[in-house]
């Protein structure tokens, strides 16, 4: 079925430092998600601690927040039909090296911690993490 979601995107600091901005956007586009807000900041460890605390048990848990704050994001949300799932393909798979051709990850992840982008996952991740950065006046 289609329908009009509206997800979450972050370009995390290893893509922001190598000038991938305006290529990851490109993408984003050339796939039909039109971004509706977007802004660059750089996350302080607690926050990004807290928007990834859903992996708090996980063993790489520390060194992706550490990543996470090594340089500015900028965060998007990305409207369009499908759009949680649609952005999913787009990314590609979590680890560079699985992820498809053509897909964010496969072209500019350098690997499974450095991988260029984050994308929500659900309706409701997607809510929530919007909601975690931005405002509703933020959102056109
Ligand atoms: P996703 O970003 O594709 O949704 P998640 O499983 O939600 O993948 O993991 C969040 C992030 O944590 C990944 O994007 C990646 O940067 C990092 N990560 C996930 N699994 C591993 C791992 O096995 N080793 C190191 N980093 C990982
Ligand atoms: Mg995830």
């Amino acid at each position: 079925m289609m329908v009009i979601q509206r997800t979450l995107s972050i370009i995390k600091p290893d893509a922001t430092r190598r000038n991938l901005i305006g290529k990851i956007n490109a993408k984003i586009e050339s796939a039909g998600l039109r971004i509706i807000a977007q802004k660059m900041l750089r996350l302080t460890k607690e926050q990004a601690s807290a928007f990834y605390e859903v992996h708090a048990e996980r063993s790489f848990y520390e060194d992706l927040c550490n990543n996470m704050i090594r340089g500015p994001v900028v965060v998007q949300v990305l409207e369009g039909e499908n759009a949680i799932s649609a952005y999913r393909d787009v990314m590609g798979a979590t680890n560079p090296a699985s992820a498809a051709p053509g897909s964010i990850r496969h072209e500019f992840g350098e690997s499974i911690d450095l991988n260029s982008v984050h994308g929500s996952d659900s309706v409701d991740t997607a809510q929530k993490e919007i909601a975690f950065f931005f405002s509703q006046i933020e959102i056109l």
